[in-house]
């Protein structure tokens, strides 16, 4: 996979390129004509894409997946699900389609998996948000419609035990069609319905045992997150507490489910009741947008970015001007799925060993039993920049978190900056990275490791001219 060319870079100067032989890849069966420019897929992430653990029945986050679509179409089956999208999106549907700036910094090469020009690895599964809404256009007739999408998604990012290059989200929307009222005293019929709606989400809600605490600091809204102008008052109020009580229904069910299994094993710390909350938040294809967090075990942890859909998307989906409201959101899975299962390390979750996969079955929340623990095995690179041509050499950190995934893969347990040096005199830069390399399945042998590290150290050396230490 890295046969080396030279390519020209923007200021002139020759840098080596790790670029494909062949020129292209194959995703899925779908051959893609790379630019090498551009390029940065690496086999380690190709072969994730036809892992698909989300529609795994017995896997974690195929068990949250289904739980959540459950807990979520109980209510009156209004959400189609789309559970087979690819993960090779245009960036278009990536991100034009949802309205991100040129500039924005999710485009960067540095945090998405690109093909070439045009193609990437999808970062959200927002990617899809538009096609769906075409495809449930004929659902509104009876006044409200949505949809459910879960699928992985690729971000290029650190390396640690709750980061891993590729995790899952569920997307989620709901859309209303508006009407006028019919005599002036009345409210229009949309109106009713979406007070209809809030009632029996806030039913269900009820029912949950252990009931959850929400605080909500976001109302009224602020400048710095505007209602849409096409909306009224009314219906943003309305629709934003269709949306959140929605989401946290589906945070309600999963974390009661965690409580009961707690308590059938007769755990300690049972939480007595569940603290989350709204915060505000920014996407450029909703407006209003908020986050939602849920206390748990000591921190706040972030589940899931929402808001009510532009007019735009709704517009490019072929809805007509002003016919439409509704909210979207973008729940991640992997890390409730770490949660609710106890599962200390992401890289698990991608594990083939009978071991992990035999503790979990079909919907039922069970605890991790770690099968063993393999000591982890540290070694540290320590490296000058370039000082001649920094422009052109500076190492973005995700770029040596690459390099290092692509050379011990899942053996690689995190990466973390220990050391960031300026000299005095010659202004010149040193950073040191400590790598702790550990299997989850076998004990490592100090020659294997070593082997690793020289690999990962002549890599760095010939791909970024850094000087080692
Ligand atoms: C998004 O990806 C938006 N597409 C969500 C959205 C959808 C907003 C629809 C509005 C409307 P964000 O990057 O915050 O937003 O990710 C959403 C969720 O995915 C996070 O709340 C978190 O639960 C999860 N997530 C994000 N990054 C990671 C990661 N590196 N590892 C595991 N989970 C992650
Ligand atoms: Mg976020």
């Amino acid at each position: 996979m890295f046969p080396n060319s030279i390519v020209r870079t923007r200021t002139g100067l020759y840098r080596l390129y790790s670029t494909l032989k062949a020129q292209h890849v194959e995703i899925n069966g779908v051959k893609y004509t790379t630019n090498p420019k551009i390029c940065n897929v690496t086999d380690s992430i190709i072969n994730l894409t036809d892992k698909a653990l989300h529609l795994k029945e017995s896997h974690p986050v195929g068990i949250l997946r289904d739980l959540i679509e459950k807990k979520l179409n109980s209510i009156d089956k209004s959400f189609k699900t789309f559970n087979n999208f690819r993960p090779v999106v245009t960036t278009m549907e990536n991100f034009d389609s949802l309205g991100f700036p040129k500039d924005h910094p999710g485009r960067s090469k540095s945090d998405t998996y690109y093909i070439n020009e045009t193609h990437l690895l999808r970062t959200h599964t927002s990617a899809h948000e538009l096609e769906c809404f075409q495809r449930i256009k004929n659902n509104i007739d009876g006044s409200k419609a949505g949809f459910l999408i879960s699928a992985d998604v690729y971000r290029r990012d650190e390396i640690d035990k709750t980061h891993y290059p590729v995790f899952h989200q569920m997307e989620g929307a709901t859309i209303w069609k508006r009407t006028e009222a019919k005599d002036g005293s009345k409210e229009p019929t949309h109106i009713v319905k979406i007070r209809d709606d809030i009632k029996s989400v806030e039913d269900q809600l009820k029912k949950e045992n252990v009931k959850i605490t929400v605080s909500d600091d976001t109302l009224p809204l602020k400048e710095d997150n505007p209602k849409q102008e096409y909306m009224t008052d009314l219906e943003v109020d309305l629709c934003s507490q269709h949306l959140k009580r929605s989401i946290e229904l589906v945070v309600s069910e999963v974390f009661n489910k965690k409580i009961t299994s707690m308590v059938e094993s007769k755990s300690n710390d049972i939480p007595k009741q569940l603290k989350v909350r709204w915060i505000n938040a920014y996407f450029p294809w909703t407006a209003p947008s908020w986050e939602i967090e849920v206390w748990w075990q000591g921190e706040w942890l972030e589940l899931c970015g929402c808001g009510l859909i532009r007019q735009d998307v709704l517009l490019k989906a072929g809805y007509k001007p002003s016919e439409t409201i509704g909210w979207a959101f973008g729940l991640g899975l992997d890390r409730i799925a770490m949660l609710l299962f106890e599962i200390p390390d992401i890289r698990l979750l991608w594990t083939s060993d009978e071991r992990f996969l035999k503790q979990f079955s079909k919907g039922s929340i069970s605890s991790f039993k770690p099968y063993s623990k393999h000591p982890g095995s540290f070694r540290d690179v320590a490296f000058w920049l370039p000082m001649d041509k920094p422009d052109v050499h500076q190492v973005h950190e995700n770029d040596l978190m690459e390099i290092i995934r692509n050379i011990a893969g899942d053996l690689v347990e995190s990466v973390k900056l220990v050391d960031d040096f300026t000299h005095p005199k010659t202004g010149r830069k040193s950073l040191c990275y400590r790598i702790n390399y550990q299997s989850m399945d076998r004990n490592l042998t100090n020659a294997e490791v070593n082997a690793l590290q020289d690999t990962v150290c002549s890599k760095l050396v010939e791909e970024y001219g850094v000087r080692l230490r």
